[in-house]
Order: structure tokens, then sequence, then C-alpha cells
């Protein structure tokens, strides 16, 4: 087995399907190549990568297990929300570090899907790496529109943020988001490496243009997450909670601590 494949089957175990995780392998210099220059990652073009996403079971196994641990003995909810801020960032970003911890001969860098460079870019952009690790299809304005005028047919009403490109998953459609990439400088894939191709369930031009329109004039309401054919969906308490402000969002779960002392 190469390198790569034993990091790989190691990240894989720990951030298991069970728990709401999926990994895909990529190299640099296949991301490289699809993005302008100042996106690119200062790594050698066979360099390894691998992006983590987390599928709609994340919300009510691993994390809500984790969060649950969180209350000491005695304590209220109100003093475990009091304490954690950011229940999604925190369990991801503890989640997310065992991997260093268990794999310590292989140098890693990961880069988390809110992390920005000092020029407030987004260090990596998600969306094109799940593209081309296979991960989720990204159905690009660009890819669709060749004239700037088609762009206003769709839009008659700007949204008031630029319009971006979405991905859909194969399985689970807009139910799924993107969380991290770990790069390992010191691994290599041999030139014969082959990413997969992302799979979409999209037959028609326009099912893509309603993916489009719904993601980035009415994406508050999620109906752009149904898009794909998804065989499994973010349950209600998971829309609810990402719904709502981060502030807000404690009430919704607060329930999850009902039979504990
Ligand atoms: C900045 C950002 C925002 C901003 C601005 C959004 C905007 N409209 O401009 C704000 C905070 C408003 C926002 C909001 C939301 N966001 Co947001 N956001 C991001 C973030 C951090 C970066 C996106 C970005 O700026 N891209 C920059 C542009 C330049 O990239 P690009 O258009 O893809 O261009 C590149 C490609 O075209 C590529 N390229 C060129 N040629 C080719 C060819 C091929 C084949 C390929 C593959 C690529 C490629 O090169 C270009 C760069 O050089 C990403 C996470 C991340 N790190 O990527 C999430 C992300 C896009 N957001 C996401 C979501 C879900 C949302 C929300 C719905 C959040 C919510 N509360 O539910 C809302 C609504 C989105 C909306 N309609 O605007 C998800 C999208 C998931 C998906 N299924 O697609 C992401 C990926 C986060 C995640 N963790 O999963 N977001």
């Amino acid at each position: 087995m190469e390198d790569y494949e034993k990091v790989f089957a190691a990240v894989e175990t720990l951030l298991s399907e069970n728990d709401g995780f999926e990994c895909y392998k990529f190299k640099v210099g296949t991301y490289n190549e699809a993005v302008l220059s100042s996106f690119k990652l200062p790594y050698d073009d066979d360099t390894f990568a691998i992006l983590v996403l987390n599928t709609p079971k994340m919300f009510e196994t691993s994390f809500k297990t984790w969060l649950q641990s969180k209350k000491l003995p005695g304590e209220m909810v109100l003093d475990v929300a009091e304490r954690i801020l950011h229940p999604i960032q925190d369990f991801m970003t503890e989640k997310l570090s065992a991997v260093p911890k268990t794999l310590p001969d292989y140098p890693l860098e990961i880069i988390h899907d809110f992390d920005l460079t000092p020029t407030r870019r987004p260090k990596i952009l998600m969306c094109t790496c799940g593209h081309i690790a296979g991960a989720a299809y990204y159905v690009r304005p660009q890819q669709l529109f060749t004239a700037p005028e088609d762009i206003d047919i769709l839009f008659p009403q700007k949204p008031e943020k630029p319009i971006i490109g979405v991905s859909l998953h194969h399985k689970y459609g807009g139910h799924f988001a993107f969380r991290a990439v770990y790069i390992f400088p010191t691994v290599k894939v041999p030139p014969t490496f082959k990413e997969m191709s992302p799979q979409h369930n999209l037959k028609t031009k326009s099912s893509m243009e309603e993916v489009l329109q719904l993601f980035n004039s009415h994406w508050r309401d999620g109906r752009f997450r149904d898009c794909g054919s998804p065989i499994e969906r973010y349950s209600k308490i998971q829309l609810d909670y990402f719904a709502l402000p981060p502030a807000e969002r404690w009430e919704v779960i607060k329930e999850w601590f009902d039979n504990d002392t």
C-alpha cells in the first residue's frame, strides 16, 4: 500500500461515514489548475490532500453526542451554552484535530471552510475542491452562461451578494457541508493517481439554472438543498438550527438535555 493510501485509510477511520463524515482524495495540482493564481496553494502539484464533508447524519449522531458530553454534572443547559458559543465550529475543530494526533509522522496543514488569508480571501475554495475530488458536482454560473445578458434573464432582480455557484452531492443534493481540507506536504501521489469524477442527477440545463436561482436568491428557505434528488435530507431540527443566526441556535437543541439531571 502506498503512503497516501495508508494516510487516507487512517483518516477515513477517524472521520467515518457512521459519524456522518465523508473523505475524498485529491492532489494539489488538480485544484491549482482550476483556480486563479490568488487562490493557488503553495505546494507541489503531486502533494496529497483530503477533502472532508459532513452528511445529514452528523448532526444527530456525532455532534449531538459530543455536545451532550460537554455538560458537566450539576450544570444547566444555559451553563453549557455560555461556555460553547459556536457548537458546530468547536465540534469540528476538536473532531478534525484527531487526525494530526493519530498521524504524528505525517506533517499536515488543515484548512477549514471558514479560514481566511490575511487579505480576507477564503484560504481554499471548497466547491472547487469538491468538484475536482469527485465529492459533489459544482454548478457554476460561468458554465451555464456565455453572455452577460443570460445572467440578467435568470436574475432579473440582482441578489444582494455576488452570484456564486452551488455544489450538489450525488446522494444528498444540498444536504451536506464542506468542512475542511488536510494537506500532507510530505505525502506524494504517483503519476497514475486520478481523482474520482463528480456525479450528479441534474438532467437538464434548466434544472441547473433552477438550483443557481434557489441558492442565490432564496437560500434562506433551503429549497436549493432538495435539488439533485437527495435520498437523505437534513432533519427538521437540523434545518431549523442552521436557519437561525448563531446566537439563537441553542434554543433549538436545548431539548437534547431534557432528560439529564
Ligand atoms: C464567502 C462565502 C460566503 C459569503 C459570500 C457569498 C457570495 N454570494 O459571494 C456569505 C457569508 C454571504 C455566504 C453566505 C452563504 N453561504 Co457561503 N461561503 C463562502 C465561502 C467562504 C467562499 C465562497 C467564495 O467567496 N468563493 C469565491 C469565488 C471567486 O469562487 P468561485 O466562484 O467558485 O470561483 C472559482 C471557481 O470558478 C474556479 N474555477 C474556474 N474554472 C473552473 C472549472 C471547474 C471545472 C471548477 C470545478 C472550478 C473552476 O476558479 C475560481 C477562482 O479562481 C465558501 C466556503 C469556501 N471556503 O469555499 C462558503 C460556501 C460557498 N457557502 C455555503 C453556503 C451553504 C452558504 C449559505 C447558504 C449559508 C447558510 N446560512 O445556509 C449562504 C447563502 C449563499 C449565497 N446565496 O450567497 C456553502 C455552499 C455549499 C454548497 N452546497 O455549494 C460553502 C461551500 C460553505 C460550506 N462549508 O459548505 N457565503
